[in-house]
């Protein structure tokens, strides 16, 4: 299959979520078949659904990848168990969410996977760090994600900084 450009979604809300999801990047980046191309700024968000439950540290990833979509899913599923993930029941408190958001310009459904993700449109903590990486990123079969944005903007997001000033900062403050 030709190389695609997808934008994966990280989340996570449990044991350190920023440690989570910085981790969670290079073990994106040293996936077979995966090339990391950025990293958006990490976000600190109110939850979203389920909202009695922690806040969420955001964030969205750029990647090349000739995997196709179950494949890319695959290691995917394998990064979150890395993390410790269980599945306790839908929206969830989790160590580690990674979703595909948009795969190139694919649409499809299938039981396991629905592509684009069908609230990526809905959610700022997907829109904004998104639109960080691809200010023109198109929403395959929704259009502009800037134009959702907009109907996003009242949900609760922060910006907590880029991924090498946390790295740093985190860092530093190991097991302090
Ligand atoms: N993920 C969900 C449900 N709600 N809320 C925030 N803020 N961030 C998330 O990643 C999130 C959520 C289901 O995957
Ligand atoms: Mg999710
Ligand atoms: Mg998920």
């Amino acid at each position: 299959m030709r190389e695609q450009r997808v934008f994966i979604g990280l989340g996570s809300n449990l044991v350190s979520p920023e440690r989570q999801v910085l981790t969670a990047f290079d073990e994106i980046a040293a996936s077979p078949g995966i090339t990391l191309r950025a990293c958006s700024s990490l976000y600190r968000t109110a939850p979203v659904g389920h909202t009695d439950q922690p806040h969420f540290t955001n964030a969205v990833a750029e990647v090349r990848t000739s995997l196709a979509p179950k494949e890319l899913l695959e290691e995917l599923l394998a990064i979150e168990r890395a993390h410790g993930r269980v599945r306790e029941f839908l929206n969830a408190p989790r160590t580690l969410d990674l979703d595909i958001l948009i795969y190139g310009d694919l649409q499809f459904a299938t039981e396991e996977l629905v592509v684009p993700h069908p609230r990526a449109h809905l959610r700022a903590f997907v829109l904004l760090p998104l639109l960080e990486l691809a200010p023109d990123a198109q929403i395959p079969g929704l259009g502009a994600a800037r134009d959702w944005l907009q109907r996003a903007r009242d949900q609760g997001i922060t910006r907590l900084g880029e991924t090498s000033t946390l790295r740093l900062a985190l860092g530093s403050f190991a097991d302090a």
